[in-house]
């Protein structure tokens, strides 16, 4: 099917990293959504529809775990079907599809402002804070609360294989803030100086477990047995609708390439590597969400999906 190289581009660009993070991602998406409209010289809903039912699977394709990025599709397709119930006009269904994923854009970055104000408030003057990865979400509450006029100190997890953390370390220090990295691994070695953990999210499942970058959950068990408060920061498109059904949600294994170079590899002969992107942390762990509707307990993600977002099942079958 012939699809704009630019949403090829963006498609590509999120499945090697180099568009990363759960709303980033999602972000992108849409913005692949509008590009293909704006581009699609369709002159009849039906070939019209069938493209953007294309350009979506292959969006959603890119990284597996991420609801966010099937969730941002779903926010716009949805409009999208609900207008070709009433038209048969191309033109209002393009406009329909830019105009949400617009909005769906401009939503997000407001959440993730949000999260940044309300969880600030969870920071106090002299605290330790430990983070884990890159999260858009949980530098937004950092530097909400260092330019609040807060003093902290922050502590980033290298984060192996591909090493989010010195992107978060070198973001949060551009800001003034005093920060260490660590190697994963010593997490629990500086626990006792940690007062509080904030962690971003890849899905938050209808009981409240959370999947996150590999390793989210040893933080969170190290913090369980210090006794330190877990927190996540989560805006609602991160709450994953089909785990309402049971359904799990997959975790993105990535290439052995990312753990090792390839030439290394060729030395370990007979050992096999894995590569699981992410974790999941269960919600016994954690003890609150920051979304830009409140904090919440990790119990009250079902109400999330179905009071807030109100998905229904058949909603979000088709993606
Ligand atoms: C990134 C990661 C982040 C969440 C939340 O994983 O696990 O914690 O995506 O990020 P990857 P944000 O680097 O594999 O995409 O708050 O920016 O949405």
């Amino acid at each position: 099917m012939d699809v704009p190289s630019q949403v090829l581009k963006i498609a590509e660009d999120i499945k090697s990293m180099k568009v990363r993070g759960a709303g980033r991602i999602a972000r992108e998406a849409a913005r692949a959504l509008i590009i293909f409209s704006e581009q699609s010289e369709d002159k009849d809903v039906s070939g019209f529809m069938k493209k953007l039912d294309y350009v979506a699977r292959l969006l959603i394709n890119t990284r597996p775990t991420a609801v966010s990025l099937p969730n941002a599709i779903r926010y716009v397709l949805s409009r999208a079907y609900k207008t070709l119930e009433c038209t048969s006009d191309v033109e209002k269904l393009r406009e329909v599809v830019v105009y949400s994923a617009r909005k769906f854009i401009s939503d997000s970055l407001v959440a993730v402002e949000r999260i940044g104000d309300i969880g600030s408030k969870l920071v106090k003057d002299g605290m330790t804070i430990l983070t884990h990865c890159h999260s858009t979400a949980v530098i937004s509450i950092l530097k909400h609360a260092w330019f609040s006029g807060k003093r902290f100190n922050v502590i980033c997890t290298e984060t192996r294989p591909k090493f989010q953390g010195r992107i978060t370390a070198r973001i949060l220090s551009g800001f003034g803030i005093p920060t260490t990295l660590i190697v994963d691994g010593a997490t629990r070695y500086f626990m006792h100086d940690v007062d509080v953990i904030f962690v971003g999210a890849d899905a938050i499942a209808s009981n409240g477990a959370l999947v996150n970058k590999i390793g989210t959950s040893m933080i969170a068990l190290a913090a369980r047995e210090a006794r330190k408060p877990f927190f996540v920061a989560a805006e609602t498109y991160k709450f994953a609708p089909e785990t309402l059904s049971g359904k799990l949600i997959k975790v993105e294994e990535r290439p052995e390439n990312e753990v090792l170079p390839k030439r290394e590899i060729e030395k370990m002969k007979g050992v096999s590597i894995r590569n699981p992107a992410f974790d999941l942390t269960p919600p016994q762990y954690i003890t609150a969400i920051i979304t830009e509707r409140g904090v919440i307990p990790p119990q009250a993600a079902v109400s999330i999906l179905v009071e807030f977002l109100g998905w229904s099942l058949e909603q979000f079958s088709k993606f």
